[in-house]
């Protein structure tokens, strides 16, 4: 944003935060009936200490599970992230790590450009949160290097709507649940931005991650009079600079307890018809053998698929990345794709601006690290930029603008992990006639 922008030295490494001990959040409201399931042996403790756990238990009996930690360096990261639902005997494992991997943020006139999590103190910036902020949940105290306790982190409990309905062919019965989701966030305040982490876990298995961007526009960014920015003042006045928001995540699965998989990437073809008829469409699996930038399109999806578990019909276990609205930015080569699979390795962990050591003259961003190595362990890495032409309703304070993504459960389970009781023999073909 600026000169005046707080500057850190930089300072890798992750520091454990000691925190309260997160309780479950009360949930209110009837659950739909679950599929009957055996009763389940209790499932393991997640691999870390009491102040470090969230476990929540949502509708239908779905439970999520994970541990937090706190980074200067990288804010929020969860880890050991599992998805146990109703008829499942044991937690899943999805997730080995999932954080963001920076914000890279370039003005369009070229004056200024920040990677805001390694070079710019996003990490120091924690924000205190007060109850009406967490509506509902519970705040843990972080304590954050250099700055002391912050009670920055929200685990709580929202509404999602329909988690399904379905009208019986006939006899008017409707099965139709309500859903929730687990949310879990911090608020980063860098320079006059503050962005909001949000994390997302709903009962059908689905994970969403969004960057919330609120606060102020940078002040001493009102000189766009080049037309590279949009009067913010009365008539033409105070041209605010443009610029973009390019998040990052790096996602580290670990289907089934093991970081290998498989990357599949998805197209579809769709042929209009040449004279009459209809229009035909043809979709083809193409595995990513190789380190991959990949260019998101019309119609092109990528999954990670577990190599070691299946669900109950013996389909692969996989998760669907669904990536949100994004604008690519071309301006930089780690900016200029929307997804990265790369071979894991322990030094590769910003996007941009990595700070870690990699070696004597290595690459720094995430698109040098795609050079041809084979994929075992894929690391993922999202990108969803914002090009942010500011607008007069952008004070004050400036409204959450967000981006993100989701990922989507893909035959983790062999059906709909919510189906009710009464409709868990209707797997497959459904019986035709009467
Ligand atoms: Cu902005």
């Amino acid at each position: 944003m600026s000169s005046s922008r707080l500057r850190h030295a930089r300072t890798p490494g992750t520091v454990l935060a000691a925190g309260a001990l997160l309780g479950t959040v009360a949930l209110t409201g009837a659950s739909p009936v679950s599929a009957a399931a055996p009763a389940a042996p209790a499932p393991p403790p997640a691999d870390c200490s009491a102040a470090y756990r969230i476990e929540q238990k949502l509708d239908g009996g779905t439970v999520w599970r994970m541990c937090w930690r706190y980074s200067t360096d990288s804010g929020l990261i969860l880890d050991k992230v599992t998805y146990q639902p109703p008829g499942e005997r044991a937690p899943i494992r999805v997730l080995n790590s999932a954080k963001l991997a920076q914000i890279h943020v370039p003005y369009d006139d070229g004056n200024a450009e920040y990677d805001d999590l390694t070079g710019a103190g996003f990490g120091w910036g924690l924000q205190g949160l007060k109850p009406g902020e967490c509506p509902g949940g519970t705040i843990t105290s972080v304590k954050v290097p250099e700055v002391g306790k912050v009670n920055g982190l929200c685990t709580t409990t929202r509404a999602r709507g329909h988690a399904y309905r379905m009208a019986a062919d006939e006899g008017g019965k409707v099965w139709a649940a309500q859903g929730k989701d687990l949310l879990v966030y911090t608020v980063n305040k860098v320079g006059w931005y503050e962005y909001i982490t949000e994390w997302r876990f709903s009962s059908d298995g689905t994970i969403g991650a969004n960057v919330g961007a609120t606060g102020s526009l940078s002040p001493v960014d009102y000189n766009a009079t080049d037309g590279r920015g949009w009067p913010i003042g009365k008539g033409a006045r105070d041209y605010a600079t443009s610029h973009a928001h390019n998040v990052f995540w790096k996602l580290d699965f670990g289907l089934d307890g093991s970081s290998k998989g498989r990357i599949e990437q998805y197209d579809s073809k769709v042929t209009p018809p040449a004279r009459g008829g209809s229009p035909t469409v043809k979709t083809t699996r193409t595995t990513v053998t190789k380190e991959l930038a990949g260019d998101a399109k019309n119609m092109r999806w990528w999954r990670v698929v577990s190599e070691t578990g299946k669900n109950k019909d013996g389909h692969p276990r996989s998760y669907e990345i669904v990536p949100g609205h994004t604008n690519t930015y071309g301006g930089r080569p780690y900016t200029r794709h929307d997804v990265y699979f790369t071979q894991a390795r322990a030094c590769e962990q910003f996007a941009s601006n990595n700070i870690l050591n990699c070696g004597q003259g290595a690459p720094d961003s995430v698109d040098k690290w795609v050079n041809g190595e084979t994929l075992k362990n894929p690391a993922v890495w999202v990108n969803i930029g914002f090009h942010h032409v500011a607008r007069d309703e952008d004070q004050q304070p400036m409204p959450v603008h967000w981006q993100g993504f989701q990922l989507a459960p893909r035959d983790v389970t062999a059906m709909n992990p919510l189906t009710p009781a009464d409709l868990a023999g209707q797997n497959g073909a459904p019986r035709q006639g009467s």
